[in-house]
């Protein structure tokens, strides 16, 4: 990671070194934190940030789910501040991260009377899976490891306490050779890899999970059914089958970081032709031709940045 000049913290701008937290902080005994994933894309009109409100709606939803009712800033104050703060570090691209967290002052279990801290920070960051997984796709395993089982840790919150899970899914996989694993839920169907949904392709329609099934609200999910929609591709949200990945034609991954990723095989079984396949092809000509604003932003998913640095506001 390459460090950037300014973090955002709590409404000012600070020095990339002194986004410092006491060690006794709530968030690092008890996990106590949410956080958000953005990417800002280089268009030929400059950087813009993708599907950014809705980005901090979702981090907002994952706090409330915490019991952090009021965070201190408004959806507008947040998005604002992504912008702000992409413009002053002067990126054209890069990966914003902004975390909501329980800081310093009160120890123990109930973390109702601890401040609440909000930071955004911003770098640039490459392909997720490799700079060949987009065009080659990526070979990945079922865990070993479940999702949380639901009533246990909320999967629609983002929060840091889930990633201990993905952790486990993810550092499994690497250690057996393969770039990604794919967790079942507690009743053992499909549920999403360890930092991306998932989508299986059979005969034209593409299958996947439902929320119930332990998985975030991908914005990027959102996103792909979205073209889907008006692709006239039908998307069905319901229960997956670990076997229904082995049969299927074509099998990809959607996230901010991972963007939409092609998987060539699954537990060493080939999945289609071994190789992307037509639909995820599709879906990413149409992704990144949004994205790069090489077509009218029909959505509206692109917030621009302003090319100008601002005042840093104290
Ligand atoms: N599931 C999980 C568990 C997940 O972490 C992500 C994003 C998604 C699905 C896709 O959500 P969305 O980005 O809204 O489409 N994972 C983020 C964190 C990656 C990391 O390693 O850190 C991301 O892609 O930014």
């Amino acid at each position: 990671m390459t460090p950037t000049e300014k973090i955002w913290h709590n409404g000012r701008f600070i020095g990339w070194d002194e986004a410092k937290i006491h060690v006794l902080s709530h968030v690092v005994s008890y996990a106590s934190s949410v956080f958000e994933g953005l990417r800002c894309y280089e268009t030929a009109s400059g950087a813009a940030i993708f599907r950014l409100r809705d980005h901090m709606r979702r981090m907002v939803d994952s706090a409330k789910i915490y019991r952090m009712e009021n965070i201190g800033f408004s959806l507008d104050e947040l998005s604002q501040a992504a912008v702000d703060l992409v413009r002053v570090n002067r990126l054209k691209s890069c990966y914003i991260r902004p975390i909501v967290f329980r800081g310093y002052g009160q120890i123990g279990v109930d973390a109702r009377n601890t401040p609440v801290e909000v930071y955004m920070a911003c770098w640039e960051w490459g392909k997720y899976l490799g700079e060949e997984a987009l065009a080659n796709g990526v070979d990945v395993c079922v865990s070993s490891w479940m999702r949380m089982a639901p009533n246990t840790l909320p999967a629609l919150s983002k929060a840091a306490g889930n990633y201990l899970n993905s952790q486990l899914i993810r550092m499994e996989a690497n250690v057996n050779g393969y770039e990604e694993g794919i967790a079942l839920d507690a009743a053992g169907y499909v549920s999403e890899g360890s930092g991306e949904n998932i989508f299986v392709v059979r005969d034209g329609k593409i299958y996947t999970p439902p929320l119930g099934n332990s998985v975030l609200p991908g914005i990027t999910r959102d996103s792909v059914m979205r073209l889907c929609e008006e692709l006239g591709i039908p998307v069905i949200e319901t229960l997956v089958p670990r076997e229904m990945l082995y049969i299927a034609d074509e099998v990809f991954f959607t996230g901010t970081a991972a963007e939409i990723t092609p998987i060539r095989s699954i537990d060493r079984i080939t999945i289609g032709e071994g190789r992307r396949g037509p639909i995820t092809e599709k879906l990413q000509r149409t992704f990144f031709d949004i994205v790069s604003g090489a077509v009218e932003d029909r959505f509206g998913w692109l917030t621009p940045v302003p090319a100008s640095e601002p005042v840093p506001r104290s």
